[in-house]
C-alpha cells in the first residue's frame, strides 16, 4: 500500500465495457475472450475501484427473455453486495444492434425512434433498480454521413423530443435521476449530432426540463477534435453541469484511441487531474478506455490498475502544484490571482461605467512588461518530469 494503491473514496468508476473490452476493431476479430460482468464487479474491487457502469446490454445482452434478465440481474446483484461495489452510472446501447444503422433518437423511421426510446426507459429502470444517480446519453448513430438524407434542425428536434422523454420517463417514475449527455465529433458516424461540449451546453437551453440534464465530457472525443478538454470540463462546471466524466487518453488527428489514463497527453492529464481535485468535485472518476489489443487478461487488469494509479500520481503533482513556493511566487508574477479582481468593482450601474469611461491607464508599462509565462510553464514542466 503506498498513497498511488486505489482505494474505493478514491472514487473511481469502471464500464463493464471497458474491461470487457475484447480487443475487436474495425480491420480485426476479437483478440481476448469476454468477461463475465461478476468476476469484473470482483476483480475491480480487489483492485480498489468504487464502482462500476453498464450499458443495459453489457449487463442483460439484447433479446434476452424476462427470467432471463431476472437470473442475470440477481447474480449482478449479488457480486455488487459481496464486494460492496456500487453502480453510479447506467446508459443503454443504442449502437450495436443493425437497426440503429440510420440513428435512434435521430432516425428517419419513427419507429425506430419509439423503440430506441422505450430501449433508454428499460435502460433507466435497470439503473434505478441498481442505484445509479446519473444516467448517461452517447448518441452512438446520432449522426450521418449522406448529408442530403437527414436535416439538421429537424434531427435537433426529435433528438430533443427523445431526452425530453426519457427526462418525463425519470419524472413520472419519481427516480433521483439525472442525464447527462456525452458529446463526439465522428465515429462511428461521419459526422454525429451534439459534436462538442459547446454544441450539447446550447443544446440543453432548449429542453423542457434543463435543470434535469448536463453533460459527461469525455478526454478522447474532445481531444480527437483538437480541443483542450480540461477547458471543455472547466466551462462546463462553470455552467454547473458536470454531471459525470469519461476519462482516458487520445492523441490529437487519431482514430478514436481511448487509451489507459495518462499513457498519452500527460500534461492535458495533469490539468485535468489538478482542475478536478482543485475544484473538489464530487463525482466519479469514471474510466471509459480499454487495453490495448495485444493484452491477455493480465494485460487488461494492468490496464484497470495504470489508469487509477496515473490518476492519483497527477493528484499528488497537483498537490505539490499548491505548496510549492517558486510556483506561488510564479503565478503572482504573472498576475493570477488578479484575474479574480472584477473589471468593474461598482457594477454595471451609470457610476460605474463612468469610472471605466474615465480609466487612463499608463500604456507604456502595460505594453512592456512581461508576465513570467516561460519560467512559471518550465516549473510545471519540471514538476511532471519529476525532478522538483
Ligand atoms: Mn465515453
Amino acid at each position: 500500500m503506498n498513497a498511488y494503491t486505489p482505494r474505493p473514496d478514491h472514487r473511481f468508476t469502471f464500464g463493464l465495457w471497458t474491461v470487457g473490452n475484447t480487443g475487436r476493431d474495425p480491420f480485426g476479430f476479437e483478440t481476448r475472450a469476454a468477461l463475465d460482468p461478476v468476476r469484473s464487479v470482483h476483480k475491480l474491487a480487489e483492485l480498489g475501484a468504487y464502482g462500476v457502469n453498464f450499458h443495459d446490454d453489457d449487463l442483460v445482452p439484447f433479446g434476452s427473455p424476462a427470467a432471463e434478465r431476472e437470473r442475470i440481474v440477481k447474480q449482478f446483484r449479488a457480486a455488487l453486495d459481496d464486494t460492496g461495489m456500487k453502480v453510479p452510472m447506467a446508459t443503454c446501447n443504442l449502437f450495436s444492434q443493425p437497426l440503429f444503422k440510420d440513428g435512434a433518437f435521430i432516425a428517419n423511421d419513427p419507429a425506430v425512434r419509439r423503440f430506441s426510446v422505450k430501449k433508454t426507459f428499460d435502460a433507466i429502470d435497470l439503473g434505478a433498480e441498481l442505484g445509479a444517480e446519473v444516467y448517461v446519453m452517447w448518441g452512438g448513430r446520432e449522426g450521418m454521413e449522406a448529408e442530403a438524407a437527414k436535416h439538421v434542425g429537424t434531427a435537433l428536434d426529435r433528438y430533443a423530443e427523445a431526452v425530453n422523454l426519457a427526462c418525463a420517463h425519470v419524472r413520472e417514475r419519481g427516480y433521483q435521476m439525472v442525464l447527462a449527455l456525452e458529446p463526439k465529433p465522428n465515429e462511428p458516424r461521419g459526422d454525429m449530432l451534439l459534436p462538442t461540449v459547446g454544441h450539447a451546453l446550447a443544446f440543453i437551453n432548449e429542453l423542457e426540463w434543463p435543470e434535469m440534464v448536463g453533460l459527461n465530457p469525455e478526454f478522447a472525443h474532445e481531444t480527437m477534435s483538437g480541443l483542450n478538454f480540461t477547458h471543455a470540463v472547466a466551462q462546463t462546471m462553470w455552467h454547473g453541469k458536470l454531471f459525470h466524466i469519461d476519462l482516458n487518453a487520445q492523441r490529437i488527428g487519431k482514430y478514436d484511441q481511448d487509451f489507459r489514463f495518462g499513457s498519452e497527453g500527460i500534461r492535458d492529464a495533469f490539468y485535468l487531474v489538478k482542475l478536478l481535485e482543485d475544484s473538489q468535485w464530487s463525482g466519479m472518476r469514471h474510466f471509459d478506455a480499454h487495453a490495448y489489443r495485444t493484452e491477455d487478461e493480465a494485460g487488461v487488469w494492468q490496464f484497470a490498475s495504470g489508469c487509477m494509479r496515473n490518476y492519483l500520481i497527477l493528484a499528488e503533482k497537483a498537490e505539490r502544484f499548491r505548496n510549492d513556493a517558486e510556483i506561488t511566487a510564479a503565478l503572482e508574477a504573472a498576475m493570477a490571482p488578479q484575474l479574480s479582481v472584477p473589471t468593474s468593482p461598482g457594477g454595471l450601474g451609470a457610476d460605474a461605467l463612468a469610472t471605466i469611461r474615465a480609466t487612463s491607464p499608463d500604456i507604456a508599462a502595460m505594453t512592456s512588461r512581461g508576465y513570467g509565462h516561460e519560467r512559471l510553464d518550465q516549473l510545471v514542466t519540471e514538476l511532471l518530469l519529476g525532478v522538483r
